[in-house]
């Protein structure tokens, strides 16, 4: 095996605490205890995400998804993190990002915004900025199958073909945009495919196995650093619907559970007890921490404050909280 047994155990519990952290979320919301519509789940895609963020060395750039609250939550300070999802002045951006754009320049998460799949093209101006400093950090643009329907995606890969940027384009393919399923999106089977357009390779993985995304993200980081961008697409499937609190649900609920009996949490137990590095006892003992780990940052955020009206409204401080500044 490739990997130590801590660094095995370590995917293992970052896959935990992201579902944990969600199926948290999702209690909370039917209490009442926070509210519906921004709250944009991957259960189900644990593996894909924990694999590719795993990949990532200490220099390197994770680029902006809107879908990762329990991997996001482990690579960032999670009481900071849950802080920011309650809009609470002790989150990263104190309260401004909220749910979905939140950011660490420290951690080396670049921010988010609106425009789906414009985060592919920031990515490619990031990494060159990078090649330009003769830093040697990658960027790890993350984007879902749908944003890759996007011009910008198409105009994205081009550039960074074309000027060697150390970037590497990851697919969340979770086999729906909102409520759009990829077959009515676009005519390719496998979106890595997608970089034979510009020049660039792509790989397509199974993104229910995380040790199969995180060897394919780990050669795509060092092609990258070569100045060889691509293309690493992670098909899973997502669990829940676009965002909690949203209905309008359009696919067949027998293909979602279906797809739970290929949970990747389950399935990567069975290798690490084949490995003899995993019981039932560890387990739940991983459960119950991850499970206190989500409680408890979401009590920290809970008994935080709200910013000041006055911190609200000042913009140099919103512009602070992305890493610029406006004097
Ligand atoms: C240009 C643009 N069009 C539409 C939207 C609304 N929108 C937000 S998320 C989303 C679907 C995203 O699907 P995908 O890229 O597959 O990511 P997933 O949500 O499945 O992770 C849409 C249509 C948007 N934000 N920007």
């Amino acid at each position: 095996m490739k990997y130590s047994n801590e660094q095995l155990l370590t995917l293992y519990e970052r896959m935990v605490l992201s579902r944990v952290y969600e199926e948290l979320v999702i209690e909370l919301l039917a209490m009442g205890k926070i509210q519906g519509g921004a709250w944009h789940l991957a259960i189900g895609q644990e593996a894909a995400q924990v694999g590719c963020l795993s990949a990532l060395g200490p220099n390197d750039y994770f680029g902006p998804t809107h879908r990762c609250h329990g991997v996001l939550a482990s690579k960032l300070d999670i009481n900071k993190y849950t802080a920011e999802c309650l809009c609470k002045g002790t989150g990263y951006q104190r309260g401004k990002a909220a749910i979905v754009h939140i950011s660490s320049m420290e951690d080396k998460v670049f921010p988010a915004n609106g425009i789906l799949g414009a985060g592919a093209p920031i990515a490619v101006g990031f990494a060159v900025a990078l090649k330009r400093q003769k830093k040697d950090g990658v960027v790890v643009s993350v984007i879902g199958d749908g944003a890759s329907n996007e011009g910008n995606f198409y105009e994205a890969i081009n550039l960074a073909a074309i000027m060697e940027a150390p970037v590497v384009f990851f697919i969340d393919n979770n086999g729906i945009g909102f409520t759009n399923p990829i077959s009515n999106a676009t005519r390719v089977q496998d979106l890595s495919a997608k970089g034979a357009a510009v020049g660039i390779p792509g790989i397509t993985v199974d993104g229910n196995d995380v040790l199969a995304v995180r060897e394919a993200v780990e050669a795509a980081i060092e092609r990258a650093r070569e100045g060889q961008p691509s293309i690493v697409e992670a098909k899973s499937v997502r669990f829940r619907p676009h965002a909690e609190g949203l209905s309008a649900e359009t696919r067949d609920p027998e293909m979602v559970e279906e797809a739970k009996k290929n949970d990747p949490i389950k399935r990567y137990e069975k290798v690490l007890k084949d490995l003899g590095i995993l019981n039932d006892s560890m387990i739940s003992e991983i459960y119950d921490r991850m499970k206190k780990l989500s409680m408890d940052a979401f009590e920290y955020g809970f008994a935080s404050n709200y910013p000041s009206k006055e911190e609200t409204c000042d913009l140099s401080l919103v512009y602070k909280t992305l890493g610029g500044d406006l004097a």
